[in-house]
């Protein structure tokens, strides 16, 4: 369900349209147009609703400041200033059962993208964090809306702490400048991240491409984990990913177990 959005306390400051960049493989997509606000509750409830008015694919939705951003299912997202917070209104051509890939693409492309900035070795965790270290850098939550099989829009949203100091990071997560003393241009990041999730779009249509690349950087290849998940625990080594985005894990008694949701604790014994 949609969340109505007061958009007259919102404050865009600047929107701009920057020129395509096409992919080796894509005849045509169309123009990137960054719509920046200085506050917004939740730059993924804005793409939702301005998506359902039929705003045009590559519309993306960056806030300095999220006063409600969202994590997965209640979870709630810290975002301050000095974090990247942005959210991409996509049309895949792709059927409903197949979103997750979206997702693990997202991930992959955004670590790929903070590496190639800045040196920085983010990895992944199951299923959709980005870490560096052992500590939370990130996380992607992908919303859409389906009708039938066929995906009507879907909207990335992207959360990374950049720029936060100690005091402006909940326990467990890091910053970008926290790990490296610097302080980062969140405009060049957005945009390597964007040129990079457009130009590995295709692979949409490669799931073990996207699986095998996921799974390379993935930080529990191949550890002890225990995924909690509202029915109970599974506890055992991450074994591999699913080209359904699940994860199998094989436990104590050598079985195979598959899991599909949850929250993923790297256990140390
Ligand atoms: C996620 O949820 O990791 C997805 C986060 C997506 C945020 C982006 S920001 C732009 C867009 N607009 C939105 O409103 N959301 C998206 P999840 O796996 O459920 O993790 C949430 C948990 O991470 C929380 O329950 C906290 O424990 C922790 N957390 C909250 N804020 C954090 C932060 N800034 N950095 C690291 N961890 C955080």
């Amino acid at each position: 369900m949609e969340t109505v959005l007061r958009l007259a306390t919102a404050d865009i400051n600047d929107q701009l349209t920057l020129k395509l960049q096409f992919s080796a493989t894509r005849l045509w997509s169309p123009p990137l147009k960054i719509l920046r606000y200085k506050r917004l509750e939740s730059t993924n409830t804005t793409a939702y609703r301005i998506a359902q008015q039929s705003a045009p694919e590559w519309t993306v939705v960056v806030a300095d400041v999220q006063t409600k951003g969202k994590g997965r299912g209640r979870n709630k997202w810290d975002s301050p200033k000095g974090g990247l917070w942005f959210s991409i209104l996509l049309r895949p051509d792709l059927p409903s059962p197949r979103l997750h890939l979206l997702q693990f693409l997202a991930a992959i492309a955004t670590r790929e993208a903070i590496e190639n900035q800045t040196g920085l070795s983010a990895m992944l965790k199951w299923p959709n964090d980005l870490v560096l270290g052992n500590a939370k850098l990130g996380g992607i939550l992908i919303e859409s809306k389906t009708l039938g099989e066929a995906i009507s829009f879907a909207i990335v949203g992207i959360g990374l702490n950049i720029n936060q100091g100690k005091g402006q990071l909940p326990p467990g997560a890091i910053s970008m400048g926290l790990v490296s003393g610097k302080q980062y241009d969140l405009r060049v990041l957005l945009k390597a991240i964007l040129d990079q999730i457009k130009s590995s779009l295709d692979d949409l249509d490669s799931p073990s491409k996207i699986m095998n690349e996921w799974w390379r950087n993935c930080i529990h290849r191949p550890l002890r984990v225990q995924v909690t998940f509202p029915k109970g625990t599974v506890t055992g080594i991450s074994r591999a990913i699913d080209e359904d985005g699940s994860l199998l894990i094989e436990t104590d008694d050598h079985k195979i177990r598959k899991v599909n949701e949850g929250s993923l604790r790297i256990l140390n014994d």
